[in-house]
């Protein structure tokens, strides 16, 4: 790892501007990036644009600057690095990022297991986020770790492990927030923010989700659908879905749960699993991938063919796995 961070340096040092981008559809794990990368480049003196295709969601608006990043950038302007945070693939990062020929280095920081390793550099770990990735370089770099730093790699670390919830949560996690907490970040005004403050049509849009809710007869799985029509209904964005789909999880018995979402001609899928099927390798049967309890795929058709093409692939996958008798 050494040899990543001194390389990190070494590109940082001869760069004079940076585009710091993250997935489409963003997270808090993303948008936490993001920021956190800005204020290693800023400290470091180095010129950076921020891209989000999809914008920032709502609920992590309240961390600071996050009015710098931008959803399209000038594709006359030429950088020297790239730097992608929490993207497995350049085509995560969506169809508004320069052309190759306009950036000279690409680092690309992640921790995603499928990651294709697309950078001139690549510092892909295991861990529990990318935030933590960021917190070891900003620790190596020597960037000091101010309220705001700490606050933009707390939102990033509790969104990827669902509060600390999640099996990727391990001893390095507690130590990470440990040393976050001493910069003086308020933990229960964060949590509040990101967990207990919902938008009206966001409950809403998810009481008529969870109406078409469908199981297994042995509930070891569950799905929910979203129409185009039940988000118009309630003028509800894709933003205020998260959540859902872990709700769906949440039931007892359910090892996978499954979100359908109609936008457009495609259709967006979440799978989730709770602690055996190894969803990423069913997300990628669809062309998605992610990780082994999170994962994404995006069908292109109806949804009704799109659900009951996935479905029985599922239960193929569970029963070769010897998980649904
Ligand atoms: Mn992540």
């Amino acid at each position: 790892m050494k040899e990543k961070f001194s390389a990190i340096k070494k590109a940082l040092k001869s760069a004079r501007n940076a585009l710091v981008v993250s997935h489409v559809d963003p997270d808090g794990d993303s948008i936490g990036s993001m920021l956190a990368m800005g204020a290693i480049l800023s400290n470091l003196g180095i010129a950076a644009d921020y891209l989000s295709q999809d914008g920032v969601p709502k609920i992590y608006r309240f961390l600071p600057e996050t009015e710098k990043i931008k959803n399209k950038i000038d594709c006359n302007q030429r950088y020297d690095l790239l730097i992608a945070v929490d993207s497995s693939d350049l085509k995560r990062l969506g169809g508004k990022v320069p052309a190759r020929e306009m950036v000279r280095t690409i680092i690309n920081i992640d921790h995603h297991p499928d990651n294709t390793l697309y950078g001139e550099i690549n510092y892909v770990e295991k861990s529990s986020s990318t935030a933590e990735l960021l917190y070891k370089l900003a620790k190596y770099l020597k960037i000091p770790l101010d309220r705001s730093l700490a606050e933009a790699l707390y939102v990033a670390l509790i969104t990827d492990t669902g509060n600390f919830r999640y099996e990727n949560t391990s001893i390095e996690t507690f130590l990470m927030a440990a040393d976050l907490l001493r910069s003086g970040i308020n933990t229960h005004e964060i949590t509040t923010r990101i967990y207990d403050t919902k938008t009206i049509a966001s409950i809403r849009v998810k009481a008529a989700a969870l109406a078409t809710l469908e199981t297994t007869p042995d509930r070891k799985a569950a799905w929910a659908v979203v129409s185009q029509e039940m988000m118009d209904k309630v003028g509800a964005k894709g933003e205020d879905l998260i959540g859902l789909v872990d709700q769906i999880r949440s039931i007892d018995g359910v090892e996978v749960a499954i979100l359908f979402r109609e936008e457009k001609e495609e259709i967006k899928i979440n799978f989730r699993s709770k602690e055996k099927i190894n969803v990423s390798e069913i997300a990628k049967r669809f062309g998605g991938g992610g990780h082994t309890r999170a994962s994404g795929a995006v069908v292109p058709g109806e949804i009704a063919d799109v659900k009951a093409k996935v479905i029985t692939e599922v239960l193929k996958y569970l029963k070769a796995s010897q998980y649904l008798v």
